[in-house]
């Protein structure tokens, strides 16, 4: 008699994160020398090759998008290639975020009165993902992202992220391998080249964890890079500098809620959209983010007769390509993580 195949189980995906926390590079800073790297976490393997190659899919397809100006204005960025590392498109998410002094005249961080468009349905995910499986703290439930779309040569410059943000924040690597430099002193030995302390490589489908000296003492920096390269930095943004009229996911909020209140149940727990929508009915589908607020929580069984059903796919923002990223309950928070099967979203 065949030994049956086990089922997958709730928590095989997150069980096969590998994370990485006891960086180390002594700087002299000050007079003192500090661990630069101290606080930076890498999770490798936090998102399958197949899911990579969707979340892939969806930004080409928003990056394509972005080209024939169907995004909000300035989501979308793309500077023209005038020398070897300066090209990088750049698609914000949630927030507007301005790395220098605009031509208006906004310092860099937020523009609070710049509207840019919200987090798609799937980069969503990845978010409320990134807070389940541990990779951020519910603390920093991300409502905002910047994609960057490398091409080779093209880099980032040595930078601390704005503190707009708070920490930590993270990013996700996809499409090829590169390492990421950090160092207190940072200097440009050549167009898309710099100097730095130490280097980290960021495997596809990681996601790095920028926190303490990490986030705040040392620069970081991408050189340019081999091969083409998307990241995405996931970021929760300061509650006094959240652009006006900004409305956060209400799946990601509710997360962001859930980490306030003391035990979380699966009884409690937020649903997660397909559930709302599929106990909503049609109209649920297009109800702002206030109207899915006040609605009752759909039970978290009616997800998992979604994915059973067979309603676990669903369209990219640009409407051709599929995906669902694999499904997460909500578990108890301070609890042993566990997770499940989570329909893909419009
Ligand atoms: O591409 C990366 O991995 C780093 C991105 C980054 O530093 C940023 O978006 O601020």
């Amino acid at each position: 008699m065949s030994t049956p195949t086990p089922a997958l189980l709730p928590d095989e995906g997150m069980a096969r994160v590998r994370r990485k926390k006891d960086f180390r590079h002594m700087e002299r800073v000050d007079g003192r020398m500090l661990n630069n790297l101290q606080d930076l976490e890498l999770h490798a393997n936090v998102f399958s090759p197949d899911e990579q190659a969707k979340i892939v899919a969806c930004v080409l397809d928003l990056q394509d998008q972005g080209r024939r100006g169907r995004l909000r204005e300035r989501t979308y960025s793309e500077p023209r290639k005038w020398m070897r590392g300066k090209g990088r498109a750049t698609i914000q998410f949630g927030c507007c975020y301005n790395y220098a002094a605009d031509r208006d005249g906004n310092p860099p961080g937020i523009v609070r009165d710049e509207a840019v468009d919200p987090l798609p349905p799937l980069l969503a995910a990845m978010a409320r993902r990134l807070v389940l499986w541990r990779v951020l703290p519910p603390s920093c439930v991300p409502d905002s992202c910047i994609v960057n779309v490398y091409d080779v040569d093209d880099c980032i410059p040595p930078h601390v992220d704005h503190h707009d943000f708070l920490r930590p924040f993270c990013t996700a690597s996809f499409l090829a391998e590169a390492p990421i430099l950090f160092g207190r002193d940072m200097r440009a030995v050549a167009p898309g080249e710099f100097s730095a302390a130490a280097s980290i490589p960021l495997p596809v489908g990681s996601v790095l964890v920028l926190n303490g000296n990490g986030a705040d003492v040392a620069k970081h920096c991408v050189p340019a890079v081999p091969a083409k390269r998307i990241s995405i930095t996931f970021r929760k943004m300061d509650a006094s500098k959240v652009p006006y009229g900004f409305r956060p996911d209400p799946l990601l909020q509710s997360l962001a809620a859930a980490a306030v209140r003391p035990a979380m149940t699966a009884a409690s727990a937020p649903p997660n959209r397909a559930a709302w929508e599929q106990s909503n009915g049609e109209a649920a589908k297009h109800a702002t983010p206030q109207a899915q607020r006040q609605q009752p929580a759909a039970p978290l069984y009616q997800a998992a007769a979604a994915v059973r059903a067979g309603q676990t796919q669903s369209q990219s923002p640009g409407g051709g390509v599929p995906f669902s990223l694999s499904t997460d309950e909500f578990p108890a928070l301070g609890a042993s993580p566990a997770s499940g099967r989570r329909p893909g979203r419009r």
